[in-house]
């Protein structure tokens, strides 16, 4: 029986302090490190993932960090992206207004469409705070981009594995 090895360039962008690098973490380490570190530069870490029994993708998932506030570096990070997630803070609900200026850039940027995935993180803090999000007009948005939104924890690693296999089988489908 033969695996499938997809290579697979994820980018993870949207404003500071959402979640991006904890995301990321949790996904390839399975740990979520309190201390916050901004991220200078751009990263990427590598991870072989099994999305489905026998099937196995090999990512590279490239970090915005620092590069958020540096517009002119970003062409090499969108440069042969396959997919991405756009993440906002559900505690934090004007982080979901810029997303759309994210979503914007990478439009202008990238010469063709690639599948995103929208992403609420920290929901662990909703029983805390309350909804600050119309999720109807969440659902609105997403829909309208032939997209998919999907509320996260990297704290909890709630729907963390969820977001990348959603967005993989997105990417080979494409
Ligand atoms: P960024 O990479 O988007 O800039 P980080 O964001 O991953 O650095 O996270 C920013 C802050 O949010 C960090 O807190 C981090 O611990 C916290 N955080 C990230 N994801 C979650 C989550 O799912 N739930 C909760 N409750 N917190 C989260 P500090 O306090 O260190 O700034
Ligand atoms: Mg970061």
């Amino acid at each position: 029986m033969s695996d499938i090895i997809y290579s697979l360039k994820v980018i993870i962008i949207g404003p500071g302090a959402v979640g991006k690098t904890s995301i990321i973490n949790r996904f390839v380490k399975d740990e979520f490190i309190l201390k916050y570190k901004l991220t200078i530069g751009t990263d990427f870490l590598t991870k072989t993932f099994e999305y489905k029994p026998n099937k196995k993708a090999k990512l590279q998932i490239w970090d915005i960090g620092g590069q958020e506030r540096f517009k002119f570096l970003r062409r090499s990070f969108y440069d042969g992206a396959n997919g991405a997630f756009l993440v906002f803070d559900l505690s934090r609900g004007h982080t979901y207004i810029e997303i759309k200026k994210w979503l914007t850039e990478m439009y202008q940027i990238m010469e063709k469409k690639i599948p995103f995935i929208l992403v609420g993180n920290k929901s662990d803090l909703i029983a805390e705070i309350g909804e600050l999000i119309n999720r109807n007009e969440v659902e609105m948005f997403v829909k309208g981009e032939k997209s998919i939104y999907i509320e996260t924890s990297a704290k909890t690693g709630d729907n963390v594995e969820q977001a990348f296999i959603e967005l993989i089988q997105r990417m080979i489908r494409k």
